[in-house]
């Protein structure tokens, strides 16, 4: 993939490692994003839905990624925050065909903007708006619409409709999120 090629070789060279979360409700497809990410030898095909507080941890190259869902769950907040404290981008994925929890998503994600952890730096954020291959699925502008994606101002964003099983979409939202890494840390080695 050549996300991974292109921000691991990059890191690899600064000799940095960057930490993405990759968070969002249960069923949303988080693991099946991960299994898109695992070189092919390291997929296991057999995706378990991350529920419960089950944090999957997934390192690649100078890449690691937490994965870990944010289902109404408020009692593990205290634990998410020690996870926003030192990541460099988050991924969040958007079941857009669950439009019930829509709202719940929504909460989540405010709860996680507000969070002095991620309020204190920038921080890019990168939505996917999963299941587009589903016929009932909403678009991404509606996605980003119900989830008030415009009133974030204080962090980066990008919203990207994508089908995890075939890794459609995928590849557009991982550059995006390469060029913010990499703008991210160029600015910081010139600090
Ligand atoms: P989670 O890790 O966020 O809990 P999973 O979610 O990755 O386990 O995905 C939950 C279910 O949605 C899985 O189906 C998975 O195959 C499916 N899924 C994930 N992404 C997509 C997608 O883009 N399109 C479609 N159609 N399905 C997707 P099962 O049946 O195993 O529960």
């Amino acid at each position: 993939m050549g996300f991974f090629s292109s921000l691991a070789n990059f890191l690899g060279l600064k000799k940095k490692e960057a930490k993405l979360l990759v968070i969002g409700l249960d069923n949303s497809g988080k693991t099946t994003i991960l299994e898109q990410l695992k070189p092919e030898e390291k997929r296991t095909g057999d995706v378990a839905p991350t529920v419960g507080f089950n944090v999957e941890k997934f390192k690649s190259k100078s890449l690691q990624f937490t994965a870990f869902d944010m289902s109404g769950q408020g009692r593990y907040r205290n634990i998410w925050e020690h996870y926003f404290k030192d990541c460099d981008g988050i991924i969040f994925v958007i079941d857009s065909c669950d439009k019930l929890r829509m709202t719940v998503a929504k909460d989540e994600l405010d709860h996680v903007l507000k969070s002095p952890d991620i309020k204190s730096k920038r921080i890019p954020i990168l939505f996917f708006a999963n299941k587009m291959d589903m016929r009932d699925a909403l678009s991404s502008v509606k996605c980003s619409n119900l989830m008030g994606l415009e009133k974030i101002q204080d962090q980066a964003w990008h919203i990207c409709a994508s089908n995890a099983l075939t890794g459609e979409g995928l590849d557009s939202g991982f550059d995006w999120l390469t060029d913010q890494l990499k703008s991210k840390l160029s600015e910081s080695n010139k600090k």
